[in-house]
């Protein structure tokens, strides 16, 4: 098996991190780090202990404490919001310590909402830039793609908590995948090879149930405010299926699947894989990652 370690940096990196271990995601080691104690549930927690002004002095501090959490890691996914002080400096330090010991360095990171501000926009927009320096590959959740579907009830946290869930089922997709169970053949190698090497990444989620649940699981992932028109322009393309046994009809499974191409780049590195999961019932659910080569974010 793979060794996984989730690393969830200052405040939303954490509560994203506390949403996969609610959750229940297995075979992953989860770690903490940010300036305080805090309300974090893995199980193990770097307090940085200074004022927030001096984040990346203290992180560069805990170098030792960090590479000593990392070691082992096959791969280090590395959840920060970015934009505040913590999560932007820190994710840097942990990005460092992972390529140190040689594992395979993915970022995801939150974008700030508009609402939040010019200077944090700013901020994040370096952050990502100096991080995707230091990162394999990075995934950029824009929070601010959630504004449609938007009704008067809908409240910050409600779509902090979706983003956490969309997270949390990228990182579990990852970690199934790496860890072999997935019922067509596929590793953490074949993971590096399609969103390694230097790439902006991001995803969409999808769920469907009856005729052609895979089909329509996969459209509207490929639909999601995350991917939308960029998707032509992809260059490395992972579509993970999930379900019960019963809905992966080969005819519709293998029309889904051949599908695929015509939505991206030519060149495109494609994999696909699917995960059985009795508890999905009737549904099919279809998480989508895709990558593009690195560019400044702007
Ligand atoms: N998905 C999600 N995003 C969050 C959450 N909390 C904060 N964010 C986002 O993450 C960005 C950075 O905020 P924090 O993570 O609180 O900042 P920090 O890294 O702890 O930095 P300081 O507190 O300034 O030292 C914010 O601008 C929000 O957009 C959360 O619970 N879930
Ligand atoms: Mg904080």
């Amino acid at each position: 098996m793979a060794r996984f370690k989730v690393v969830g940096v200052g405040g939303g990196g954490i509560n994203a991190v506390n949403s996969m271990i609610n959750a229940g995601i297995k075979d992953v080691e989860f770690i903490s780090i940010d300036f305080a104690p805090s309300t974090s549930l893995a199980s193990k927690h770097i307090t940085l202990g200074s004022n927030t002004e001096e984040c990346a002095k203290a992180a560069d501090e805990h170098g030792e404490e960090i590479l000593c959490a990392l070691k082992d890691a096959d791969m280090v996914i590395i959840v920060a919001g970015i934009g505040g002080t913590t999560g932007t400096s820190a994710a840097q330090v942990v990005a460092k310590c992972s390529k140190k010991i040689g594992a395979f360095t993915f970022g995801v990171v939150i974008y700030p909402f508009l609402c939040e501000g010019d200077e944090r926009a700013e901020r994040a927009k370096n952050g990502i830039n100096d991080l995707r320096n230091v990162v394999d590959s990075i995934l950029v959740i824009p929070s601010e793609k959630l504004f449609n579907n938007l009704d008067k009830s809908t409240s910050l946290i409600d779509k902090f908590k979706e983003i956490d869930d969309i997270i949390r089922h990228g990182v579990q997709s990852i970690c199934d995948i790496g860890n072999g169970y997935s019922f067509v053949g596929a590793d953490l190698d074949m993971i590096k090879a399609v969103i390694g090497n230097n790439k902006f990444a991001y995803v969409g989620i999808g769920e469907a149930a009856g005729n052609n649940a895979p089909l329509t699981a996969f459209g509207e992932a490929i639909n999601s405010p995350f991917i939308e028109e960029q998707l032509c322009e992809a260059k490395g393309i992972i579509v993970h299926f999930i379900g019960d046994a019963s809905q992966f009809n080969l005819l519709e499974l293998n029309e889904t699947v051949m599908n695929i191409g015509n939505y991206v780049h030519p060149e495109a590195n494609i994999m696909w894989t699917g995960v059985l999961d009795d508890a999905m019932g009737d549904k099919v659910r279809a998480i989508v990652v895709a990558t593009s080569q690195c560019r400044d974010y702007e």
